[in-house]
């Protein structure tokens, strides 16, 4: 099958991009096109031109696997494809369904004209893989749209339905069937002889900008970037259309665009693109899933509630059950004002929040609920609830029911076996808040079945989560490793470093927040709590710093009482002595000599213990791929995807550094942070996680 199929229907020529999975622009298809519209050119019957996808989707961009390679930097290219669209001598028009994404969008807006279904997206996602849209995108697309909007589009990497698409300018029409519509516009452009000024030379919406829009977007945008290069320099390229002709604004924008490709951002960027779809794969796991239509959440607490609305929003039936009506009418209050909170911000529309909550209903009888395919408990972390709700549904719940527990910590297969089925029991773990947080980490039990594991799998993909497997251990994968983290974070202030320090040079790296902020703000009382259970844990000699629990004893639960590691006036954070004085009594009565530490030697001691214990997870098959360490790191934990993740990180900071600061951490803080076999053998070999 040629990736781009040609066909004349009367007087129009469709070209058809069929290249699986996504009709990436691959050399194949870019010579494809080239072929194709050298034909319609030629061909005297022809005339007029429309590109249409294949398959599920329009172009989803330049082929991402071909950069860097031959075939990568052989053929036509994007640009000389779109020389030759914008100044074809017939009309050509871009058909749209499924995405038009990056090069693809890039593509369609040097067509004379863009159609598409109302179901379609389009966007400029480039920024996700640490460059911009080099093909003429930051060029064209605010000539449509204007700079501002344009800027949005280019930094965020959303993708745009068609409605905003045809209101900013981008579209041209919505059809109701792709190619029927596509080729009836096609007959009246050609009957009405319209003639189309191509996109790069309508400069009306680039005219007259005020310069200091661009300082307004610059300060915006940096807030979100957090250390990603990519949207500021995609700023400049903007500012470049606004100040140069197209000629020059194309030059500006290759150069920054190989710039950015240099950076050691974008490789980060790009393997983490693909870690998030490889985490999808279970090695071996054939089962076909469970279709999941409708679902039970046991709990209208925070998580409860949160749940039920990713239920609702992916389509799903969600039924939240309480043991009362005022625990109900509780949480569902928590779901509404959620959803108003999100059609103010305009992340979702008023039609998508009166569909969803059309979908959340509420029971406190478990027999109403015996029907459903799924059942998510969000109960308290206790062990004994757990195991008695586990129980209840193990009665009521209909044969091949799956049941899952959200619990962020406790020990599945305890849990399932409560139950009579221990195959059909799984954790899925989601991340407060439930309908924001990207991670779904799902938990294999001992018994938890094939087909379990694949439904869940399937499941967080259709609820638009990035999804982990890790196997039943004690915190999963996540907060197996945090523990390390914060416990480092806090052995630091004890031997001399502030909280101030720690948490800036965290935020520096690219975490949305430091340890102790996030601490003041999630409530210091709550870490406490699962402290107590960490602490029974222990290894004798071993301990956790006593500094949270004495500033606790103190009434300083965090933001919630205006005071934790820093006081509070309203969201205005500040240093607070009595925090010093309670670390410094606890320096003294261990007798730690304190210290200044540099920020290298904080950033390194604080994400070292995270590769090492990451290490640990993969020799003990908690987690599958080092790969997938680092999805659950960036989508649950805030860790900078421009880093790759803790465990990419940590490779290219060097294994043999880390399994050092390792040996040292032991040294200081027990044997439990010591380096295990697989990292010391890797660091000896000077190999990376691949030969794990
Ligand atoms: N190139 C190569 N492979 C790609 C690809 C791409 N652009 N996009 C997806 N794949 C593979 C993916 O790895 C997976 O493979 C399979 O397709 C299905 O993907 C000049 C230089 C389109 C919304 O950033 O956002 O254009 O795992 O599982 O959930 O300016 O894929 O099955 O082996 O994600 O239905 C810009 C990236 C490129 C879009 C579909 N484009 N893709 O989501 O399927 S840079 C992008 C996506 C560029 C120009 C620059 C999504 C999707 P496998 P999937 P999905």
């Amino acid at each position: 099958m040629p990736a781009v199929g040609y066909e004349v229907d009367g007087e129009i020529a469709v070209l058809t991009i069929d290249y699986p999975p996504v009709n990436a622009l691959s050399l194949a298809v870019r010579e494809g096109l080239e072929a194709g519209l050298s034909q319609a050119r030629d061909d005297a019957a022809v005339r007029a031109v429309i590109m249409v996808g294949g398959g599920k989707t329009f172009i989803a961009g330049a082929d991402i696997t071909e950069f860097g390679t031959e075939k990568g930097n052989s053929g036509p290219s994007i640009a000389k494809l779109e020389g030759i669209l914008e100044h074809f001598p017939k009309p050509t028009i871009a058909a749209i369904h499924g995405t038009a994404l990056g090069g693809g969008l890039e593509l369609a807006l040097a067509a004379h004209v863009r159609v598409a279904v109302a179901a379609a997206r389009v966007g400029l996602p480039e920024v996700n893989l640490g460059i911009l849209p080099g093909a003429g995108g930051t060029q064209r697309l605010p000539r449509l749209t204007g700079v501002e909007a344009a800027v949005d589009i280019m930094t965020t990497g959303r993708h745009v339905p068609a409605a905003d698409a045809l209101a900013l300018g981008i579209l041209d029409e919505i059809v109701a069937e792709l190619r029927p519509g596509a080729v009836a516009f096609a007959r009246q452009v050609i009957a009405e002889g319209a003639k189309f000024q191509p996109v790069i030379e309508r400069n009306e919406k680039l005219r007259g900008v005020d310069p200091a829009v661009f300082a307004g977007l610059r300060k915006s945008v940096a807030k979100k970037a957090r250390g990603k290069i990519a949207p500021m320099t995609i700023i400049d390229c903007v500012e470049a259309a606004c100040g140069m002709d197209a000629t020059a604004g194309l030059r500006f924008e290759r150069e920054k665009f190989h710039s950015l490709y240099a950076n050691d951002q974008r490789p980060a960027l790009m393997y983490y693109f693909f870690a998030e779809r490889e985490a999808r794969k279970v090695p071996g796991l054939t089962a076909e899933p469970k279709k999941i239509k409708s679902a039970a959440v046991i709990g209208a607490g925070t998580m409860g509630g949160g749940i039920a609305m990713v239920l609702a929003n992916a389509g799903i039936a969600a039924t939240i059950v309480d043991i009362n009506d005022e625990a109900l009418a509780k949480g569902m209050a928590t779901v509404r004002k959620n959803y108003e909170i999100s059609v103010s911000r305009g992340s979702t529309s008023q039609a998508k929040m009166d569909a969803a909550l059309g979908l959340i209903t509420t029971a406190t009888d478990y027999a109403d609920i015996a029907q459903c395919d799924i059942v998510i408990e969000a109960v308290f972390e206790k062990m004994e609830l757990k195991r008695s709700i586990f129980a209840k549904l193990d009665a009521v719940m209909k044969p091949g029911a799956i049941l899952a527990t959200n619990t962020s910590s406790l020990n599945v297969d305890m849990i399932a076996a409560a139950t009579a089925r221990p195959q059909d029991v799984i954790g899925v773990h989601f991340f407060s808040p439930a309908n924001v947080m990207k991670l779904q980490e799902n938990i294999r039990g001992e018994k938890s079945s094939d087909q379990t594991i694949a439904t869940v799998m399937a499941l967080g993909k259709e609820l638009g989560k990035n999804v982990v497997l890790a196997r039943n251990c004690d915190g999963f994968i996540g907060n197996r490793m945090l523990q390390y983290y914060t416990g480092e974070a806090e052995f630091l202030l004890e031997q001399g470093a502030t909280p101030e320090q720690v948490d800036r040079v965290a935020e520096a790296f690219g975490m949305p927040m430091g340890p102790f902020t996030m601490r003041d703000m999630s409530g210091m009382d709550v870490s406490v709590l699962v402290r107590e259970e960490r602490r029974k844990t222990l290894p004798p000699g071993e301990r956790l710093s006593p500094v949270l629990e004495r500033l606790v004893q103190r009434g300083r639960k965090g933001q919630k009482t205006g005071k934790g590691y820093y006081r509070y006036e309203g969201r205005e954070k500040s240093i607070d002595p009595e925090t010093t004085e309670v670390i410094e009594e606890v320096a003294r009565e261990y007798g730690i000599e304190r210290r200044s530490f540099t920020d290298a030697e904080i950033e390194a001691r604080l994400f070292a213990p995270l590769v090492v214990e990451g290490a640990k997870e993969l020799e003990d098959g908690t987690a599958i791929r080092a790969s997938d360490i680092d999805v659950a790191w960036v989508n649950g934990y805030g860790f900078p995807a421009h880093k790759g993740g803790p465990m990419y990180w940590g490779e290219r900071y060097g294994l043999d550094k880390i399994c050092e600061l390792a040996f040292e951490a032991e040294a200081r803080n027990g044997p439990r942070w010591a380096p295990g076999p697989l990292l010391q053998r890797l660091a000896a070999q000077g190999k990376g996680w691949k030969d794990a």
